[in-house]
């Protein structure tokens, strides 16, 4: 059954088409950065906050940029973890994913059966995601023992999808990884429109609002951006460049 957050996004997709959100690594940013960075971000029309990062060890990390965050805005914030240390009882939501092409059990089902329990208990909204990593994958790409698809073969990335959705996730990730040099393709994210009905997320190495409008035009629902915004000095006015390349016209 879908929750608070999950309507709330599915409401925005109807009506805007497609939405932006802001990633930020508890790793990196400041509880203080991080507020910052939320406020101009909802302020440009992002529509959710996401907080985690590939090599999260410690959850007072998380804990800290999550309450900083919610105390600066009103939009969600999604737990985006890359293990149990991801889960903050101050979030809104948690994509409960599952790294798909992972070679390795604990990425698939082991730590979403470790996490589920402190996920029920914190009262936080999961939301079932699947996720598939592409290309080099950058860091999570290796700390998940992930088997990255080749980013020239889009019927992989469309097979990948489907299977998730036919096994009831409500959402599937393309991620490039944090930092890729380019961007999932266009091509790909058009053959997993063709596959699925289920909203696409498309993130990793995306930095501008041309490309951003481009996977969307291919059929991309939710996009993230985290490195960008991090290495910009005005972080406010290149989620605006995003946000507006990717409303509607
Ligand atoms: C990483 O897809 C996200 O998991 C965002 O990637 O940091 O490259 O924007 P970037």
């Amino acid at each position: 059954m879908a929750g608070k957050v999950e309507k709330y996004l599915l409401d925005r997709i109807a009506r805007e088409g497609a939405i932006h959100m802001v990633l930020i690594d508890p790793e990196v940013a400041k509880p203080e950065q991080a507020a910052k960075v939320a406020r101009e971000a909802e302020r440009q029309g992002t529509a959710a906050i996401m907080v985690g990062g590939s090599t999260v060890a410690l959850v007072e990390r998380v804990d800290a940029v999550v309450k900083a965050i919610k105390e600066a805005v009103g939009i969600p914030v999604i737990l985006f973890p890359n293990n149990v240390t991801g889960i903050s009882k101050y979030a809104d939501a948690i994509w409960f994913m599952s790294l798909l092409n992972s070679s390795d059990p604990y990425f698939i089902i082991g730590a979403q059966v470790l996490g589920a329990p402190a996920v029920k208990a914190y009262g936080i909204e999961p939301i079932p995601m699947g996720y598939v990593i592409i290309g080099s994958g950058v860091t999570a790409g290796f700390i998940g023992r992930a088997t990255p698809l080749p980013r020239g073969k889009p019927e992989l990335a469309a097979a990948f999808a489907l299977a998730a959705q036919f096994l009831g996730m409500r959402f599937v990730y393309l991620e490039a990884g944090s930092g890729a040099e380019e961007p999932v393709s266009e091509e790909m994210v058009r053959a997993v429109r063709k596959a699925v009905d289920i909203p696409i997320i498309v993130g990793g190495g995306i930095r501008t609002g041309e490309q951003a409008r481009r996977l969307v035009e291919a059929g991309a629902n939710i996009i993230v951006t985290g490195t960008v915004i991090e290495s910009v000095s005005d972080a406010g006015r290149k989620i605006g460049e995003l946000v507006s390349a990717i409303r509607k016209r």
